[in-house]
């Protein structure tokens, strides 16, 4: 009885929070009075929804110091989903107050892993993004796990809507218009969720389209710096016409991110995942990756099943077909792999196989749907964080990097953790 008393008036100790910075589209880490909390009545008039562009000190928006402000918690903890004002009006939209944009409702309240697509025009970064947003594809890949997908984003927003929209389209087989140079893409934010009671853990998972233009012509103000994993897309077209001495844009791309990389990344507190795409193209009796083409999904009557990581995810496959791309490249295009190994340490670097789509594709659409491993980037490293299962046959098992903060240790977190002490 007193250990509940003390349980429940620490839980009305609403001022307990232990902030997990943000970063926002700038690349800008937002201290927590710089996630501003307002609603949709607030909005109206203003602004699109994706971007606030008054001034943000004119905007009736509260944060966490803001005197009379109750805060919400849910179950990520950590830091307030909404506030509720000394006049019962709940502010459940967290803008940030540096650049007025939207940000996703568990900002500030668990780790974010910021994945960025970079490559050249036509690498098929957006095909593979369509797809990563696909609901069907989070049942796929949650099928069996206890893991779960949630869209994070509070808003329904015209930037979105031209690629809700391409989705839908992609289902029909029709292929995704080229991303226009300095489009504003929203990225998807997802509030994944792993592990059971107390063992619960949240991590927001942000997927980030980019045109491949950008990738190519870089600026040095370029907004691919700030994430925390580089998915580095390279078309196999691309490698084969590298092979027989054509010009190739992917080369120019890395020519550009290394030195830039270099510079404003020296943290190094990042990683970068290589991944070919159109694998189709590629010689499937090629010596050098005979191993590599056991694909990690499977098609049926429709549904996309897990094949290799059915039972968890089996590292060793993974990494014995990372293995096979990363001599294929030391192959077949030595300097650009050289270039790569000599500016990223080797534990930053992982190297994987896709192929989107599978099969040929004529002009705007394509027949035949043969997707091959397109759930391997995104389950290793929400896996290698501790976020998905790994399975038991993987005899390799990565070093966890996993954070306690992931299961909240500020009010949400530390009170859930205390409540199942407690419950002893
Ligand atoms: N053979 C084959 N072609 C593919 C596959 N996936 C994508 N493609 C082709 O690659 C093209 C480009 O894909 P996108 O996803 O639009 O490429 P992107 O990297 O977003 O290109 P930009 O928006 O111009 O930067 C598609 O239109 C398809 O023709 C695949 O699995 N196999
Ligand atoms: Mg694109």
């Amino acid at each position: 009885m007193k250990k509940m008393k003390l349980f429940n008036s620490l839980k009305n100790q609403n001022s307990q929070k232990c902030y997990i910075p943000y970063i926002d589209s700038s690349g800008k880490a937002l201290k927590e009075d710089e996630i501003l909390f307002t609603n949709e009545e607030n909005f109206q008039g203003r602004q699109t929804l994706e971007s606030w562009d008054g001034n943000p000190e004119n905007m009736q928006a509260w944060n966490v110091f803001s005197e009379g402000a109750e805060l919400v918690y849910d179950d990520a903890g950590n830091f307030p989903v909404a506030l509720m004002t000394d006049k019962g009006e709940l502010m459940y939209l967290k803008i940030s107050a540096v650049t007025g944009e939207v940000l996703p409702i568990h900002a500030g309240c668990c780790p974010s892993l910021d994945v960025i697509y970079t490559g050249p025009p036509q690498a098929g970064k957006t095909v593979h993004i369509l797809q990563m947003s696909d609901p069907a594809f989070h049942d796929t890949l949650v099928r069996g796990t206890g893991c779960s997908f949630e869209d994070d984003l509070p808003s329904s927003a015209p930037a979105r809507r031209r690629y809700e929209e391409a989705g839908a389209r992609f289902k029909q087989h029709f292929l995704p218009a080229p991303t226009r140079r300095g489009e504003i893409i929203l990225p998807y934010v997802y509030y994944v969720t792993s592990g059971q009671g107390s063992e619960k853990r949240h991590v927001l998972l942000r997927f980030q389209d980019i045109d491949g233009e950008e990738c190519v012509d870089m600026p040095w103000n370029s907004k691919i710096f700030p994430y925390n994993y580089f998915f580095m897309t390279i078309g196999a077209d691309e490698l084969l016409a590298g092979e027989r001495g054509e010009p190739v844009q992917y080369t120019r791309m890395v020519d550009k991110f290394l030195p830039r990389l270099r510079v404003l990344r020296r943290d190094r507190d990042f990683e970068i995942v290589v991944i070919v795409t159109k694998c189709d193209l590629l010689d499937q009796n090629d010596p050098l990756l005979t191993d590599a083409f056991e694909n990690s999904i499977r098609m049926e009557g429709g549904r996309m099943v897990r094949t290799t990581h059915a039972d968890g995810f089996d590292f060793k496959a993974f990494e014995n077909r990372g293995e096979c791309m990363r001599r294929y490249l030391q192959s077949e295009c030595p300097n650009f792999y050289n270039k790569l190994v000599n500016a990223v340490p080797g534990q930053r670097i992982t190297f994987s196989m896709i192929a989107s789509i599978g099969s040929a594709c004529d002009g705007e659409s394509f027949e035949d749907y043969r997707p091959f491993c397109i759930d391997e980037p995104v389950l290793a490293i929400l896996a290698k964080k501790g976020m998905y299962p790994i399975s038991s046959h993987s005899s390799v098992h990565p070093q966890e990097e996993r954070v306690d903060s992931l299961t909240g240790s500020g009010a949400g977190g530390f009170l859930k953790k205390l409540q199942s002490l407690l419950e002893m």
